[in-house]
């Protein structure tokens, strides 16, 4: 089992000299470390509660977001999420792999604790104050709230199933805190389309999402875009300049967004070479049902790793070059 990031960094100096601290919201470094300490298979291995929690347990923080970011001390976070700098490729007759294309950002509300730590009072606050900025979303970003708790079983399947609706959160979540008095206060608001989506509560306060069938990625990004243009000016959003916005888990600093094609690599990813060949290109490969789920009939959902010390734009471009490379190895390899 490879070695967790949180394994790598944190001596045992390191831990007694962060040991004793507490940011204004009660965050620990046993908070921050919890998850990767109650399951040794983390890659990562923890979360982070508050704004503040950054600062405080930078020492150990930092090295974790430099090494997987490729990032450094000094660096400063550059935005551009202008969909006219895109250069969206052409996949051809090869573009009919792709199933679906799907671009989320993750978001904080400045003044808030973020998943891991924040209250069950402040998480209902939190919920009605989002409620309120989605409502006065107009056009194509209009839509409804269907708050988690009183949805029926059979509506919240279907959503989960059809790629729309986030699920309790797993054994990592879990120990992280991110499950407490789950469903309260969560929820998911989506256009009548289901192209917009927002969920509430969940792993960070806020996952913007855009995405439809087929691989129109500007199309799918340009609405991620205005949307989160239109939120900005309502919602105050945790953020620094070195790292960007702010997120409970370090992978998604910076940007904090993942673009995403659902891309049927039958072949391909046969080969033990996959998931390297994927790395190199800067993508990762998750499961169809997303993070630490399994892929069925060779389809995969292929996305941009880094979020910090790249722009948005860089982010999809990332995604768009290197799914024409998979496609081309993809392709040979059928014959
Ligand atoms: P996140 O995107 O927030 O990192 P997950 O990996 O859990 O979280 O994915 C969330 C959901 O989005 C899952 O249901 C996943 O199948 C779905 N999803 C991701 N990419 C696509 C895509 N390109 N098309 C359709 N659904 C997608
Ligand atoms: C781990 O350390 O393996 C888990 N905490 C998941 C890390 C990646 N998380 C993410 O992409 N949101």
């Amino acid at each position: 089992m490879a070695q967790s990031l949180l394994k790598k960094y944190l001596t045992p100096e390191l831990e007694a000299r962060l040991r004793g601290l507490k940011t204004a919201n009660g965050v620990t470094l046993e908070d921050v470390i919890r998850s990767g300490q109650e399951n040794p298979d983390s890659s990562i291995g923890v979360y982070v509660g508050d704004a503040e929690a950054y600062s405080l347990f930078a020492p150990l923080l930092d090295s974790i977001i430099n090494e997987y970011h490729q990032y450094s001390s000094d660096g400063q976070h550059r935005r551009d999420f202008n969909p006219s700098n895109l250069r969206a490729n052409d996949f051809g007759p090869a573009g009919e792999k792709i199933i679906s294309t799907r671009i989320r950002v993750g978001r904080n509300v400045q003044g808030f604790a973020f998943p891991p730590a924040i209250t069950a009072e402040r998480r209902l606050e939190l919920e009605k104050r989002i409620i309120e900025a989605l409502m006065s979303l107009q056009g194509d970003l209009a839509g409804q709230y269907y708050p988690l708790s009183g949805m029926d079983e059979a509506t919240r399947q279907s959503l989960v199933e059809d790629h729309f609706l986030f699920k309790q959160g797993d054994r990592f979540l879990e120990a992280a805190g991110v499950n407490r008095d789950w469903p309260e206060g969560r929820g998911i608001f989506h256009s009548a389309d289901k192209r917009f989506l927002v969920w509430i509560n969940e792993e960070d306060s806020l996952r913007i999402i855009s995405m439809q069938k087929g691989g129109d990625l500007l199309s799918v990004f340009d609405r991620l875009s205005r949307a989160v243009r239109a939120l900005e000016e309502k919602l105050p959003f945790a953020y620094n300049d070195r790292t960007g916005y702010l997120s409970s888990c370090p992978t998604n600093l910076g940007t904090a967004l993942r673009a995403s094609f659902h891309i049927a690599l039958p072949e391909l990813s046969k080969r033990p070479y996959f998931k390297e060949v994927c790395t190199s290109l800067g993508l990762q490969a998750r499961g169809v049902h997303g993070e630490h789920s399994e892929s069925e009939g060779g389809v995969y959902d292929i996305s941009n790793r880094r979020r910090l010390g790249v722009t948005e734009v860089e982010g999809v471009q990332t995604l768009c070059d290197g799914t024409e490379e998979l496609l081309k190895l993809e392709l040979a390899l059928e014959g």
